[in-house]
């Protein structure tokens, strides 16, 4: 034999070593950047990382995607792609007060039937909300929450993050596993970060939070790979085939030991006591902590025990966010303007000396309306304490009036504008029972024909991509548009007249205006803007009506007959399609070509599914829940979130945990994928 290998000997040879390079990397990785203990120094790494890519040069075809040299690069996408979360991500109610805490946790107790209640509970990063997607051990897409049912493929971006492992650590790795958690930036690099910006004269980053949310949107992967982000995990989405786990902790055990990195401030408590000393105990750590905190969250820890609290609207029942007080800082209030928002509101707002609270600088706070400037008696030159947290707006919390000029008056609001509307002049009105002042002049007034328009392009209503605040302000600005008809009238030469506006981004918007015009009912109405009609309102009137003449003719009395519309909001409706100018502007809208399936929306008292309850659980074999959840309501069905004796229908997929089993107490009729698809097919004959 002679001492040289063979072709098919080195590819081998080049194999394992590759094989133990990625392991002995990725064991690195998991030591620095999750355990923040480094375990060899950064020229043994490189020499590592630097034979790997030696030999993947040699040897393509041992290429892997897991390969810990396959995190960077790629090239720049031109958008994120939609993705369909398969179990809804789901967001965290807050409590604020200790009070609130105790009403939480009795509610809890009561709702269980028991004295006292384990608690998991870990920090609550301030960071991005993500999905990750593993089978078969491996990563294989990652997500943002998005509005919880779908989110934006940010796979490439979330490649790059070193704590996130391209591999579970697992001899016997699940075929799925969703692990939901955050993306952050810890202090330290978040601050040298700005240092390294500030030395290239690029912007600065207000925050890590801000920093990481930037960081992780970029369509460029190569950007994201040299902002220094990290990730937590908090939790579970869909699964199979992982071992039995009963508990939230055990969850979280079980992900630190796949070496995905997990909060070492997590804990178990008992009852309300519990809860509040261990929210003192991180308060107290919480400036040393190497990442940015909000508050710390609190979950049931039995998993039973979660599914038996359930859902109400998009939180759990079973879990809070008990967060730490928002920041305040003194400042100076220079002016109060007003804004006009789209229906009229008009709302005063402090424009301030500048100052830095919560993490960003204040130059706004909205100031509400006249009643809650007469109750902080806010005024002009006052010295003021301000407020923000996350992503809250701006607020003043008081004014001090021992800092105050002695020829200082109250501010007045209708007073100080005249009664006129700043933007279009219109007469100001306040109803006697309305704490809100309103601009009168309804689409005339151009601050409302932008917000109108704004609202019909947004992403939940005739989502037009591309039709922003800039643009908007433009096209009202050059009296291109005057009403929402308008928009669908304009071409590409029109748009490319506009400043800052390439042929190819006006043909981009053109083409988003013939992509909306395919679209629901429900998104239709909710487009329009009608006052205290909000998304489920919409979807409720298109459910009951089932079509737009039966709703824009019916009477007060007609309109409360579908389920949760009273008396304001009938009203509102009524006063908005006897509005001449509103139903001439439907009349183009339609005529432009906007159109809904016509099968959507039947009334609840007609069709197979027409109020009927469903209540989905577990993973179906093919429908996402959301795509599920749409098919019920278009044709007239209604999804909650917990079985009660008035559910008629539980759809179940895999891991049907207990609301499948209350469904069976209760007897209440069970369908798999392919007999609600049979059902929605028999409801639309
Ligand atoms: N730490 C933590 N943050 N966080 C956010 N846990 C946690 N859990 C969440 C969210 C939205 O949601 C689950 C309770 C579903």
């Amino acid at each position: 034999m002679s001492g040289i290998a063979t072709i098919p000997e080195q590819i081998e040879l080049a194999r394992q070593r590759i094989n133990s390079l990625h392991e002995a990397i990725r064991q690195h990785d998991y030591s620095y950047y999750v355990l923040d203990t480094p375990s060899v120094s950064d020229s043994e790494y490189d020499g590592l990382f630097r034979e790997l890519q030696s030999l993947e040069t040699n040897f393509p075809e041992l290429i892997s995607t897991d390969s810990p040299t396959q995190r960077v690069g790629g090239t720049a996408l031109k958008g994120f792609d939609s993705i369909s979360h398969r179990q809804a991500m789901l967001s965290l109610n807050n409590a604020f007060e200790e009070s609130e805490v105790a009403a939480f946790d009795k509610r809890v107790r009561e709702g269980l039937g028991v004295d006292s209640v384990e608690y998991g509970v870990e920090p609550k990063f301030d960071g991005l909300a993500i999905t990750l997607t593993y089978e078969h051990g491996l990563f294989v897409q990652g997500a943002t929450r998005g509005d919880g049912y779908t989110g934006e493929d940010v796979s490439l971006n979330l490649r790059t993050i070193r704590a996130i492992p391209m591999r579970l650590h697992s001899d016997k790795p699940p075929a799925l596993l969703e692990v939901r958690g955050e993306v952050l930036m810890l202090k330290r690099d978040f601050e040298r970060l700005n240092r390294e910006q500030e030395a290239r004269g690029d912007k600065l980053f207000v925050n890590p939070r801000n920093a990481a949310a930037g960081s992780l949107r970029q369509l460029d992967p190569n950007i994201t790979a040299k902002r220094p982000l990290t990730f937590f995990a908090y939790g579970l989405g869909a699964s199979e085939g992982i071992p039995v786990i009963t508990t939230h902790s055990a969850a979280m055990d079980y992900l630190a030991a796949l070496h995905l990195p997990v909060s070492s401030q997590r804990a178990t408590v008992q009852g309300l006591q519990g809860l509040l000393d261990y929210y003192r105990n991180i308060g107290q750590q919480r400036e040393k902590l190497p990442f940015d905190i909000d508050g710390v969250v609190y979950k049931v820890n039995a998993l039973s025990q979660q599914a038996e609290l359930g859902f109400v609207s998009r939180a759990p029942r079973w879990a809070i966010a008990h967060k730490f007080p928002a920041q305040e800082a003194l400042t100076v209030v220079e002016a109060i303007d007003v804004q006009v928002g789209r229906t009229g509101a008009i709302t005063p707002v402090a424009r301030l000396k500048p100052v830095f609270v919560g993490g960003v600088t204040v130059t706004n706070a909205t100031l509400h309306n006249q009643d809650e400037i007469d109750r902080k008696d806010v005024r002009v030159g006052d010295t003021v304490s301000v407020r923000r947290a996350g992503d809250v707006i701006p607020e003043v919390v008081r004014s001090l009036p021992e800092f105050r000029a002695a020829t200082s008056s109250p501010y007045k609001l209708l007073a100080a504008i005249g009664q006129q509307c700043p933007v279009c002049g219109s007469h100001v009105v306040k109803l006697e029972d309305e704490s809100v002042a309103r601009c009168s002049g309804g689409l005339f007034c151009p601050a409302q024909r932008k917000q109108a328009i704004l609202h019909f392009a947004s992403r939940r209503a005739m989502d037009i991509e591309g039709l922003g605040e800039k643009l908007v302000d433009q096209l009202v600005d050059a009296q291109l548009v005057h009403t929402l008809a308008d928009i669908y009238q304009l071409d590409v030469v029109t748009l490319s007249s506009l400043e800052r506006m390439a042929e190819k981004s006006a043909q981009n918007i053109v083409d988003a205006l013939q992509i909306s015009k395919k679209t629901t009912l429900a998104r239709f109405i909710y487009a329009l803007g009608i006052r205290n009609v909000g998304e489920t309102t919409a979807k409720d009137l298109a459910r009951h009506f089932g079509n737009l003449p039966a709703l824009q003719t019916a009477d007060l009395q007609i309109l409360q007959q579908t389920p949760d519309v009273g008396p304001v909001v009938a009203e509102s409706i009524l006063q908005f399609f006897n509005e001449p100018h509103n139903s001439e502007v439907i009349k183009q809208l339609i005529q432009a070509g906007i159109s809904w399936e016509e099968s959507e929306g039947k009334s609840t008292t007609s069709g197979a599914l027409g109020g009927k309850t469903f209540v989905l659980t577990g993973t179906l074999p093919n429908l996402s829940r959301e795509a599920a959840k749409e098919m019920i309501e278009a044709a007239g069905g209604k999804v909650n979130g917990s079985v009660s004796k008035k559910t008629d229908f539980v759809v179940a997929g895999a891991e049907a945990g207990s609301k499948l089993e209350k469904a069976q107490t209760l007897g209440i009729a069970l369908l798999d994928e392919q007999a609600l698809l049979a059902l929605l097919a028999d409801s639309a004959l």
